[in-house]
């Protein structure tokens, strides 16, 4: 058994113009399957096959020492870019305009407005490489956090809920080094169906 790339939920130009076709098959044929490849090395020479991501990222303190570190910086990779890809999609940008997802973000930031902003000052101020994230924390609250590297938010008990690769191979090559501008356009292609989806099931609301 092996981790497999997963196949993009769209084609590669359907996230045009906001995300350009270039970097997204650059991005998941080469960047994605890299971490893949290296991932499932570093698995079987641990031998740790058969292990879902999720408990190898959760559950860190079984992985052999000797590997540990390459596992989770692999792991992570992996699995922060399936959810990257699933967070993202051609008909983007519609938040849910009720339902308990809707009420638990106004009520925490007050506007759709003020949570992009905030989301978008985290992304923007991430040094180097990382992600910015929307996560339940342990209480169940709706939270923005940044992570460095491939360093996932399920290590650190979050449940993810929405996330953005500020890596600069995420945008470099049609937004150069302007990550402004390519958050501001990633806000159009946002799976909010999807983000709801996974605050539905995080939270057992049906
Ligand atoms: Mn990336």
């Amino acid at each position: 058994m092996s981790f497999e790339l997963p196949k993009l939920p769209y084609d590669y130009q359907a996230l045009e113009p906001w995300y350009d076709a270039e970097t997204v098959k650059l991005h998941h044929d080469k960047h994605h399957q890299t971490y893949t490849d290296n991932l499932n090395k570093a698995v079987q020479e641990a031998k740790l096959e058969g292990k879902t991501i999720e408990s190898l990222l959760t559950a860190a303190e079984a992985i052999p020492d000797a590997f540990r570190t390459r596992i989770i910086n692999q792991g992570g990779g992996y699995w922060n870019h399936n959810f990257f890809w699933e967070s993202m999609t051609p008909k983007g940008g519609v938040f849910p305009a009720e339902g308990k997802f809707a009420k638990a973000l106004i009520e925490k930031w007050k506007t759709l407005d003020a949570f992009k902003e905030a989301f978008a000052a985290k992304a923007l101020a991430h040094f180097g490489s990382g992600w910015a994230w929307l996560v339940l924390d342990k209480n169940g609250d709706l939270q923005i956090i940044d992570t460095h590297d491939q360093a996932s938010p399920l290590s650190q008990g979050f449940k993810a809920l929405l996330t953005i690769d500020v890596w600069e191979h995420a945008y470099y090559l049609k937004f150069k080094n302007v990550r402004a501008e390519w958050i501001k356009s990633w806000w159009n292609i946002v799976n909010w169906e999807k983000v709801e989806a996974r605050f539905n099931e995080a939270t057992g609301t049906r």
